[in-house]
């Protein structure tokens, strides 16, 4: 009887340390290469197409900075979930505090890099209401009257925050303190300043400037800047 097994495949320890499938998997290493998400992009695929970086912190929004005391604040979170809520200040930093350093780009050009924000992040929040089955649509509802719309999916992207500290200090009136939403990958106007009520829903609706000329998803590595290209 012969043997006519071909002989097993060696397996990555047995080939010799500078073989050339060695030496490639060490390049792919250093340089990151399979991996996704924003650290291993490399430097110049940072900015998204049409960008351009700013070291200061520019102001967007309709004119209205309202002036919330933290004893009237209230967060609701409301719709389709299991477990609705409605948080006072006080509640809302008794939930679980993370940190996440991220790049914002808003849809007037400029980018912004290493921000770093503390707060209660979406998926966290996620955890705790439990979106029913029909919720695939989020709502974010603002104190001076603005609205955006997300994808559930966006919405409950890996380093996407409810935020209420920007650079190790609370969030300033203008920013959107006492509460913001961040939303790193998609143009800025859907982080929603001043938020008051996240409402999650069966059926998308645009928000006021998704209403007005804007693109619905907002994608900067897409340029979905307005609706004309959806
Ligand atoms: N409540 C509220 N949130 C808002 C806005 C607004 O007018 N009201 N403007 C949006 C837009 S268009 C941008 S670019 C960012 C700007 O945030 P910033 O002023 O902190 O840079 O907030 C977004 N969130
Ligand atoms: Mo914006």
């Amino acid at each position: 009887m012969t043997d006519d097994h071909a002989a097993p495949m060696p397996d990555d320890a047995a080939l010799p340390a500078d073989s050339k499938l060695t030496r490639s998997k060490r390049g792919w290493a250093q340089s990151g290469k399979f991996l996704t998400g924003r650290v291993s992009r490399p430097e110049t695929e940072r900015l998204p197409p049409g960008q351009h970086l700013v070291r200061d912190w520019p102001v967007l929004d309709l004119g209205l900075q309202p002036d919330i005391p933290l004893d009237h604040w209230r967060l609701d979170v409301t719709g389709a979930v299991e477990h609705p809520v409605s948080w006072s200040w006080r509640d809302f930093l008794a939930q679980k505090q993370s940190r996440e350093v991220t790049d914002i780009h808003c849809v007037t050009t400029w980018s912004r890099y290493d921000n770093n924000w503390e707060g209660l992040l979406t998926r966290d929040l996620l955890d705790l209401v439990m979106p029913k089955e029909e919720a695939g649509f989020v709502l974010l509802h603002s104190y001076d009257g603005y609205t955006t719309n997300l994808a559930l999916e966006d919405f409950a992207a890996p380093d996407a925050m409810l935020v209420h500290s920007w650079e190790g200090k609370p969030l300033t009136r203008e920013h959107g303190g006492p509460l913001r939403l961040m939303v790193p990958h998609l143009y800025f106007w859907k982080s929603a300043k001043w938020l008051q009520k996240i409402e999650f829903r069966p059926a998308d609706r645009r928000g006021f400037w998704e209403e007005n000329g804007y693109h619905n998803h907002a994608d900067p590595w897409k340029e979905e800047r307005y609706s004309a290209d959806e």
